[in-house]
């Protein structure tokens, strides 16, 4: 059976990210919004990424008991969970097994758990505008 979630529309607009001012955060956030049954996710940012809290905040709106780490570097941790080279994003996460690589949006991760899919994760490159913690309603994410 095969899984496709929607196209990437990406790289059409790269909005800048990461140079945010606000104050850093926690290394490790408080695990918040226990509700139904969705697994724990980690969340690997760096300590500057404002659109990643965006969407930590977005995960735990959908429900998702999140663990934000800030890290220095995320390469090592693209390449330990497989993300592969070329679709990196600003922050990668772990949630049930699978990879989460960028703004995928919550209901994406959940139909990927649901479905138990035998993808390795969910990609969503770059930063498009119009995903999860991006501004706008619509985003996307892509199995592979
Ligand atoms: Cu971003």
């Amino acid at each position: 059976m095969h899984k496709s979630f929607a196209v990437i529309s990406a790289l059409l607009a790269l909005a800048a990210c990461g140079q945010s001012a606000a104050p850093p955060a926690s290394a490790v956030s408080e695990t918040a919004n226990v509700r139904g049954d969705l697994p724990p996710i980690t969340v690997y940012k760096t300590a500057t990424c404002s659109c990643c809290k965006a969407w930590v905040n977005h995960l735990r709106e959908a429900g998702f008991p999140v663990e934000a780490r800030d890290v220095a570097n995320l390469g090592p941790i693209k390449e330990r969970v497989g993300v592969p080279h070329g679709m990196g994003s600003c922050h990668t996460a772990e949630v049930g097994g699978y990879f989460v690589e960028g703004h995928v949006p919550a209901e994406d991760i959940k139909r990927l758990l649901a479905q138990h899919q035998s993808a390795k994760g969910l990609v969503v490159p770059a930063m498009p505008v119009g995903s999860p913690g991006m501004e706008h309603p619509s985003g996307q994410g892509t199995a592979i």
